[in-house]
């Protein structure tokens, strides 16, 4: 679903680029690194979902589950960060980030399946789990206005249970680094054989799983016990697209802003 109908008409009307983010949020990243890449100018709508900026009736009107990313271009609202990318990497194709031939864009297409499968059940239960406990949980009142705006009923589970007095539980953390050991096991073998995870060539392959690495690896992850996994992330680093779409936004808004986003 990555385009959307939006509630909101000031957005209807509005022209460019328009990102709805977090700084720290893996998915958000993605967006950044690939406008970053292809040095799209761009207007940030920064939500601190710590203290529940997402969670409003006008976000939910932009974002149908209250999430971030949410892209505005032209007025038309594009949702899932992996939907967007591809998006973008359509309506502005320099440099092109999918990869020309069919092996490549096989090995693109796995790697998007793997984030995706285990966004909430290793991804989002590892980042959630790790933070400290105080700040773990959504407040009382934000908590009762997520149950009601929030129509998927597996993130309304995961919200509910993370933010309960028990939290989530060390099986859940378990199963989550079971399902992470096993993906960058399989991201090493490839990066054994391959330059990139999709060949030869920088990829929507490396804008999906870096930001991955690198929150993963800021929660405690040790995603660079394996050699080809951390021969690869110094790789990507060392893009200038790294520092200013992850690094610099990571705890928070940069405080000049960032040199394209306005
Ligand atoms: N499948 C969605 C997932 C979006 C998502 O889970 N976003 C997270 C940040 S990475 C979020 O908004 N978390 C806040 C919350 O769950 O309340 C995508 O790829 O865009």
């Amino acid at each position: 679903m990555p385009k959307v109908e939006t509630a909101s008409s000031d957005i209807r009307y509005a022209t460019g680029l328009h990102l709805f983010h977090a700084g720290w949020s893996n998915c958000s990243m993605r967006v950044r690194m690939t406008l970053e890449e292809k040095a799209c100018q761009w207007t940030s709508h920064h939500l601190n979902t710590r203290i529940g900026e997402h969670i409003t009736p006008e976000y939910f009107g932009i974002h149908p589950n209250g999430l971030v990313p949410a892209l505005i271009h032209d007025g038309d609202v594009w949702i899932e960060s992996h939907d967007i990318i591809r998006y973008l990497d359509s309506v502005f194709p320099d440099p092109r980030l999918t990869p020309a031939d069919a092996a490549g864009r096989a090995m693109l297409a796995k790697w998007r399946k793997l984030a995706s499968d285990i966004h909430v059940s290793a991804i989002k239960t590892y980042i959630y789990s790790s933070r400290p406990k105080d700040r773990r949980g959504k407040s009382a009142e934000d908590l009762e206005c997520y149950r009601r705006l929030q129509p998927d009923a597996q993130l309304r589970e995961f919200h509910a249970r993370h933010s309960s007095d028990t939290g989530l539980t060390g099986q859940d953390r378990e199963n989550a680094e079971q399902l992470l050991h096993a993906a960058f096991a399989q991201l090493d073998a490839c990066l054994g054989e391959h330059r990139w995870l999709a060949g030869e060539q920088f990829s929507l392959a490396e804008i999906t799983w870096v930001p991955l690495h690198y929150t993963l690896k800021r929660a405690g992850y040790p995603v660079d016990a394996h050699a080809n996994v951390k021969a690869w992330s110094r790789a990507a680093a060392a893009r200038p697209s790294f520092q200013k779409a992850i690094v610099d936004w990571f705890d928070g808004p940069p405080d000049a802003g960032s040199p394209s986003a306005t």
